[in-house]
């Protein structure tokens, strides 16, 4: 007989999704232009010139959508907020019918038992603010706090769970440094002072996200990838570290009091990155920044193994990749999530954790019965589900689990071609079938635990 491992009372189960990966009506009600749909529009950018004008249609079948979780048996819903639909001249005047969606879409899932989980920030920058400077300019991390303070007014008394921002490391570094985000920028020194007003504005947020949805919880939503060092070389052992700092701690460490780490002040400077130094770090900053939050919302998908190829002495080689990988070529590293997990408690005392997101991607599709048998994807969570398992067994106050994602959608540069979703879309008719793992998850969530 197979054993249950158990997930903790009150365990919270959901999906998640993002506004312009899913909603489409790309210039309806009002929207105005975001940084994605100008970048889908700039060839050579997104897969195929994929664009988000239709995704999965969402804006017009919520209604169907929410019925399609309700069947599930989600518990909860993650999405994210359209700044260009609620603002769409970036700040100032408010179009209502953008908050008139998001209010029918709280109303559809509190109706159908199901517990909305906002992210304010998935990416969609108005392209009015690109213009003005973006993520670099201070100006957008005020602008931020207007536009968090619109929605929370009006969706405040129902939604009860905000997460500030999606995954800061993204919106600064691959949007900044390496490009391959919007606005696709390749230049250091704005990606370090992009993540510095990102968090800035996060910690701006929290005040008055909590002045407008009281008794709501709040925090922000940081991706990490676990780092191993190839071998137990110097040189390896310090890639490890950098990597380590890049992206992970740069974020971590000022959302909990601890500043930039300092090490990786050093290296930007060694490098080149910070001509002027930290300039763009005015007093007070520091402090906004660690702001406390109620929870820590954690993206993870895979880990790094780092070395240094330049080193003569970095052997011999003792880590090895698990030669599993999705499709988007993430290796399988469901003990990276264990060590993170417990990481977050043991190092930096967090008090309260959800997993965000966790998913993979594989094409699988209908086969001629119509079933979209994958496999993989149960398996990937299955073990995934059990490493957080693992760690809350050794003291992480991990509360709740998003699986990235509900449903396909268009996954950014790669547009339509990485399939991420718990249900199947196809793009054309906008047909959903929920998949084998769908089903797989809804008996997970209605045992709370998975068969060991
Ligand atoms: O699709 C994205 C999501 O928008 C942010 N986190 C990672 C996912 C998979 O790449």
């Amino acid at each position: 007989m197979s054993e249950l491992l158990s997930f903790p009372k009150g365990f919270v189960w959901g999906g998640a999704t993002a506004a312009f990966q899913i909603e489409g009506a790309w210039n309806e009600d009002g929207k105005s232009e975001s940084i994605w749909d100008r970048f889908c529009r700039t060839p050579g950018k997104v897969a195929n010139g994929d664009t988000g004008d239709m995704a999965c249609d969402h804006y017009h079948r919520f209604p169907d959508d929410i019925r399609m979780m309700q069947e599930l048996g989600l518990q909860a819903y993650r999405f994210s907020i359209a700044w260009p639909r609620i603002l769409p001249d970036g700040r100032g005047r408010v179009n209502q019918a953008g908050l008139d969606f998001y209010s029918r879409l709280v109303d559809g899932l509190l109706e159908a038992g199901i517990t909305p989980f906002a992210t304010l920030y998935h990416w969609d920058l108005p392209q009015i603010l690109q213009d003005a400077g973006g993520w670099p300019s201070r100006a957008t991390a005020e602008a931020f706090v207007e536009y968090a303070d619109v929605v929370t007014r009006h969706l405040g008394d129902r939604v009860k769970n905000w997460m500030t921002h999606n995954e800061p490391w993204c919106i600064a570094f691959l949007s900044h440094q390496i490009g391959e985000h919007a606005p696709g920028h390749q230049n250091w020194n704005e990606a370090i002072r992009a993540a510095h007003h990102v968090l800035l504005s996060h910690g701006w947020a929290v005040p008055v996200i909590r002045r407008n949805s009281p008794d709501a919880e709040v925090g922000i939503v940081l991706n990490f990838t676990h780092a191993s060092a190839a071998s137990a070389s110097q040189p390896d052992q310090n890639a490890t570290r950098w990597f380590d700092g890049y992206f992970n701690r740069w974020f971590l460490d000022p959302v909990y009091g601890r500043r930039y780490p300092a090490d990786m002040v050093e290296d930007y400077t060694a490098a080149g990155h910070l001509p002027s130094g930290m300039d763009f770090v005015q007093p007070g900053d520091m402090e906004a920044i660690a702001v406390p939050t109620d929870f820590l919302a954690v993206n993870y998908y895979t880990r790094a193994i780092l070395r240094d190829e330049e080193a003569a002495d970095n052997l011999p080689q003792t880590i090895v990749s698990s030669g599993e990988e999705t499709a988007m070529g993430w290796e399988i590293y469901p003990d990276g999530l264990y060590q993170l997990l417990c990481r977050l408690h043991f190092a930096y005392h967090i008090p309260k954790i959800y997993i965000a997101e966790n998913g993979c991607a594989y094409s699988d599709g209908p086969g001629d019965d119509g079933k979209v048998r994958d496999e993989r994807r149960i398996s990937y969570l299955r073990r995934h589900f059990a490493a957080a398992q693992r760690a809350i067994q050794a003291g992480s106050p991990v509360e709740g689990y998003f699986v990235w994602s509900l449903m396909d959608n268009f996954e950014w540069a790669k547009g339509y071609d990485e399939r991420f979703g718990l249900v199947w879309v196809d793009f054309e008719t906008q047909q959903r079938i929920p998949k084998e793992s769908a089903a797989w998850y809804s008996g997970v969530i209605g045992q709370n635990g998975i068969d060991a």
